[in-house]
Order: C-alpha cells, then structure tokens, then sequence
C-alpha cells in the first residue's frame, strides 16, 4: 500500500493519529515550541515517563504514550542546531524523519504527524528542511508498507503551501 502525504496548518497536539511527533532536545524533559505544547497537552505524566527514557541523541528517536493527547503515542525526536549547513545538519535531521518512523512502523502505527522539526528554536532555514522532509519520508516509507499516512503538521499557511508543492511534485 502506498502512504498518503498531507500538510495541514494545525497545533500539533489536537490530531487523533497513531502518533505525533515532538522536536524535544536531548534532555527529552521539556522545552518550548512545539515540546512546550506537547508536555503542556499530555499532562505531568508524560514527563514523569520521560524521565525514564534517558534522553535521546540528536537525530534518534524515542517513544512515549501519548497520555492526555487524542494521539495515542508520541515520538520524541531531537533535530540538529542549525550553524551553517556544513556541520552534519542535513544529515541528522534526515536521521530524525528516518528513526521515527521506523520506530513507528517497528511498533505498528500507520498514521504519523510530524511538526516541521529543527525550523523553530533551532534555526534550520524552513526552505532547506522542508524539501529534505519530504524527500527522506518518501525515501523510508519505500521499505515500511505498513504506514498508511504521514502528515506534516505546519503552524503557519505559508509552510503549509510550501510542503502542499512538494507533496504535489512526485
Ligand atoms: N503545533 C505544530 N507546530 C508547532 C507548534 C504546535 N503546537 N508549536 C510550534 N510549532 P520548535 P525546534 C512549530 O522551536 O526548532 C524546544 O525548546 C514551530 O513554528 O518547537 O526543533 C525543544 O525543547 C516550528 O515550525 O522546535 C528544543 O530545545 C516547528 O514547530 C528546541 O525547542 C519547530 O519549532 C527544538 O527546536
């Protein structure tokens, strides 16, 4: 079965899929951005798991239940610091898309909401992250035929037309 890609403008935290994705950092114990209304959604038991997972290394990923949220689990991911380009970014936030979702598929989620990892807190320049999202989502998603959808969840309308044009350029 071939997946289906989509962008919606949406915060994260309301869509009733397998599961969403957080941009964490490494402590995996909370932040701001997208992390911040995640942990704020999920409620104190989400960092209560959290602190048991022993942190997650940039460009991996890890998962939780998704506690008070209508997502049944959460992946916790960690997206590069942007400085430049030329200090492994595009690789590790590859990595991140990649990890997740083969965890994903590992423990049997078919739909996946990922926020535009790296482009926040974090620097990544938003028209660099997106092309290289859609294109290591479609790359993995060849070797995991059990996902039926991946949505790329964007928070403003301008992200959103950007990743409507790459969905729509095969
Ligand atoms: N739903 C969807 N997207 C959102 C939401 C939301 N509720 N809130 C923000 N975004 P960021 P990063 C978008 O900064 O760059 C944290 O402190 C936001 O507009 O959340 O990976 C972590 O703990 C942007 O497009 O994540 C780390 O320390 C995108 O989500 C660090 O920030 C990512 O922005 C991670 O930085």
């Amino acid at each position: 079965m071939t997946a289906v890609l989509r962008a919606v403008c949406a915060d994260i935290t309301t869509l009733a899929v397998d599961a969403i994705v957080n941009a964490a950092n490494n402590s995996l114990l909370g932040g701001s951005g997208v992390d911040g209304a995640i942990h704020r959604a999920a409620g104190r038991d989400l960092l209560r798991f959290c602190r048991t997972l022993d942190g997650c290394k940039t460009g991996n990923a890890k998962i939780s239940p998704g506690f008070r949220l209508p997502a049944t689990h959460i992946i916790h991911t960690v997206g590069p610091i942007w400085s430049d380009g030329r200090h492994g970014e595009p690789a590790l936030l590859a990595s991140c898309y990649r990890r997740t979702l083969e965890l994903a598929a590992k423990v049997g989620l078919k739909s996946i909401a990922f926020p535009c990892i790296s482009t926040g807190a974090f620097g990544y320049p938003s028209e660099q992250a997106a092309p290289l999202a859609v294109r290591t989502v479609r790359d993995t998603l060849l070797g995991l035929p059990g996902i039926e959808e991946v949505v790329f969840c964007c928070f403003t309308e301008e992200e959103k037309a950007r990743y409507e044009g790459l969905i729509a350029n095969k």
